[in-house]
């Protein structure tokens, strides 16, 4: 059996269950409400000790990290392979996704926290914002938190973060000349692991960054035209939280808009 211990719009957790979904495979739910701090609470920290989803079960067997896992069920399940067979196209997709976990994923969830996240944390009583900001395990992350609740797109760390997101959007541009797919002509777990990144940049008011580059708004296009996103990722979308994003997308694009022209 294949359960997974996820949250509703998490990255890292939609980008599993759009794998799941490509390759046609049913699984249990386990949903965590992370602003609860339910990834902080102890029976769930000895499946995933970095306290975060998503967290893959198989048959009793604990699988962390959303890359490891992907390419996980992609050993296991071995019908519609989501890796080039090419060593090539396979060493352009492991640079993709090897990006996510060198600094793209940190920058979405800084500009995520900044713009929007702050505000369901700032709604906490102070002794619940402080137990859930120490509960954090990674140094680097509880500071970024930290940081974004407490001075929002106006804290140091949100400008580094959203030029890196322009710069990835660059990238993304500049690699779909040569191909239709980000590691060559079929879709595979790079583009997968992409979707919803591309889907929280338009959330937070960020689509501005996509919407002039043709390459990159066309393969968005594509993606979210896929089953798996509808059933991934749009089904799991949760109202308050895309009230939350509603709320804070005007004051974000013009910030944004000020920041990548200067
Ligand atoms: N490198 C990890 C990152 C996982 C991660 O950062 N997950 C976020 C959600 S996308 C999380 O669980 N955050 C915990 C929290 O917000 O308390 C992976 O790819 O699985």
């Amino acid at each position: 059996m294949i359960e997974l211990f996820h949250n509703d719009m998490s990255v890292c957790s939609a980008k599993v269950r759009i794998v799941l979904a490509e390759k046609g495979l049913g699984w249990k739910s386990h949903t965590l409400n992370l602003r609860a701090g339910d990834a902080q609470r102890p029976e769930y920290l000895r499946l995933n000790p970095n306290a975060v989803v998503p967290t893959l079960v198989h048959d009793a067997k604990v699988v962390v990290e959303s890359a490891v896992i992907c390419e996980y069920l992609d050993d296991v399940w071995t019908e519609t392979p989501l890796r080039p067979g090419n060593p090539l196209a396979r060493a352009r997709m492991r640079l993709w996704t090897k990006q996510l976990d060198e600094g793209v994923h940190a920058a979405t969830g800084t500009v995520s926290a900044c713009i929007a996240f702050r505000h369901q944390h700032m709604k906490k009583s102070a002794e619940d914002l402080k137990r859930y900001i120490d509960g954090i395990p990674q140094p680097e992350r509880r500071e970024r938190i930290q940081k974004a609740v407490e001075f929002g797109m106006d804290s140091p760390t949100f400008a580094p973060a959203l030029r890196r997101l322009d710069r990835l959007i660059a990238d993304i541009e500049r690699a779909l000349t040569d191909s239709d797919w980000l590691a060559g002509e079929s879709y595979c777990l790079a583009d997968a692991a992409y979707t919803p990144y591309m889907i929280r940049l338009e959330h937070l008011g960020l689509g501005d960054m996509i919407k002039p580059r043709p390459r990159i708004a066309d393969w968005t296009a594509r993606l979210f035209a896929r089953p798996s996103f509808k059933t991934a990722v749009a089904d799991w979308f949760n109202p308050e939280t895309l009230a939350v994003f509603e709320a804070h997308r005007e004051s974000a694009r013009e910030k944004a808009a000020r920041i990548l022209k200067a």
